[in-house]
Order: C-alpha cells, then sequence, then structure tokens
C-alpha cells in the first residue's frame, strides 16, 4: 500500500518484507464524506484471511493485485456518502513484543444508486 506520487510501480510489493497477514475493506456511513473524520465504526465488506498457502495471506493478494484491494458493495447499501478503509494486518511480529503492524489507507466515497 506503498502509494506516494509517482513511485509506485506494481513491478514491486505493495507491501513486503514478509509482512504476511490478512487485508479487509470496511464502509462507514457518514453525513458528509468530505468532512468526516474517520471516527464513524464502520461495517466490513471484503476481506483476505489465510487459506493454507502463503499465497493465500490477504498481503500477498494485494501484492498479486499491484496494491489494489478489491471489493463489492453490497447490493443493499443506502445510497449516500461513506468513508472506505482497506487495512492489512502483517503478522510477522505479532508474537514477540512488537505486535501485529497495521497499514491502512482510506478514502471519501459517495454512492448514489439508481435503478434501472
Ligand atoms: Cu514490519
Amino acid at each position: 500500500m506503498l502509494a506516494r506520487p509517482g513511485n509506485r510501480s506494481c513491478a514491486n510489493p505493495a507491501i513486503g518484507g514478509n509482512h504476511y497477514g490478512p487485508a479487509m475493506v470496511y464502509m462507514s456511513a457518514v453525513s458528509d464524506a468530505t468532512t468526516a473524520d474517520g471516527s464513524s465504526s464502520g461495517f466490513k465488506v471484503a476481506q483476505d484471511l489465510h487459506a493454507g498457502t502463503m499465497a493465500s495471506w490477504g498481503t500477498e493478494i494485494l501484492n498479486a493485485n499491484c496494491g489494489k484491494p478489491t471489493f463489492s458493495v453490497p447490493q443493499t447499501l443506502a445510497g449516500g456518502n461513506y468513508l472506505v478503509r482497506a487495512e492489512a494486518i502483517a503478522l510477522h511480529a505479532a508474537s514477540g513484543t512488537g505486535g501485529a503492524q497495521i497499514y491502512m489507507s482510506c478514502y471519501q466515497s459517495k454512492w448514489i444508486w439508481c435503478d434501472v
């Protein structure tokens, strides 16, 4: 999830260095996404945990997808303003005194549903 302007390349892992762990995406409803401070509680809309292989860790799925998490907005979600938070939890130091490392990115979104 390294995305500084101009230095993100899909040739490099988005989260490397044995930072294996799950990756999740959360959404939270807010009254105005342009001014929300992220303090509202959210709900999980996607997760890649671990399915028994190193490649199945959420962080490795992120790397295989150039650091871009994919998720579907729940079809039952009401239109409105939402914050979207993508999060990866690196577990390489979780058993020591360092603890798990949380890497997150946040986005403001406005969803407007149309019936067709
Ligand atoms: Cu680390």
